[in-house]
């Protein structure tokens, strides 16, 4: 199948969570994006199944799935992304968005503050619902001063989780890497590897803890 065949977008934004389940035979791995609005939720993903980006100032106003395929362990594997709005205006998110989640991509903009300080928000509330599911803690626009990729970010380690991926979808720095990451580390948790999430995940990232991660 050609590289675009693989790519399906389907921008259901104006439907309810049940007519997506609806339309869709059933994904293998659902991976969801968590994080602040403007985080680069949207783009990020964008970046990763298109390898392309496209400066907007739009706003996802309710839930956008992507559907993608790929081969992991010689399988084909469908893989839904479920990208939604995180602005506050919805105080918590709908349950049917954790509901079977695999894996998540957590986000942060490390031009803003306040989005590294809500990642416990979100963080806690995803682990009302998915206690176990292996997270990736991104801190994207790096492109827009990459000294910051020399700062370390405690949030991670203090959950247990793996370090801080810095990505740009402005120009894909690590994009690739941490989607293939997040469907790697779902299909793991999915077929009952998820107590080695740590260890898959070092390997995946090929990185160490080292000194202040
Ligand atoms: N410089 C820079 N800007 C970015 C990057 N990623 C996203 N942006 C910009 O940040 C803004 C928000 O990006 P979105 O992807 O819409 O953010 P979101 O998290 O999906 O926001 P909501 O849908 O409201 O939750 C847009 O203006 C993007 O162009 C990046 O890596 N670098
Ligand atoms: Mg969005």
């Amino acid at each position: 199948m050609s590289e675009e065949g693989k790519r399906q977008a389907k921008d259901e934004s104006t439907k309810t969570v049940e007519d997506e389940m609806g339309d869709l035979p059933e994904a293998d791995i659902k991976v969801i994006l968590l994080g602040d609005s403007a985080v680069g939720k949207s783009k990020l993903v964008e970046r990763f199944l298109l390898q392309d980006y496209h400066p907007r100032q739009l706003s996802t106003y309710a839930l956008t799935l992507f559907r993608y395929a790929d081969e992991v362990d010689g399988q084909n594997v469908k893989v839904d992304f479920w990208d939604t709005a995180g602005q506050e205006r919805f105080d918590n998110m709908h349950p049917s968005y954790y509901f079977g989640a695999h894996a998540c991509i957590l986000a942060f903009d490390v031009t803003r503050k306040a989005t590294y300080k809500n990642l416990n928000k979100w963080y806690t509330e995803l682990r009302k619902y998915r206690e176990n599911i292996p997270v990736i803690v991104v801190a994207n626009k790096i492109d827009v001063d990459y000294k910051v990729t020399r700062k370390s970010f405690a949030f991670p380690k203090k959950k247990g989780l793996p370090p801080v991926e810095y990505v740009s979808a402005a120009d894909g720095t690590n994009v690739v890497h941490v989607f293939q990451s997040a469907i790697r580390a779902g299909w793991k948790y999915k077929n009952g590897g998820e107590k080695d999430f740590m260890e898959e995940c070092l390997d995946l990232l090929g990185e160490d803890f080292g000194e202040g991660l």
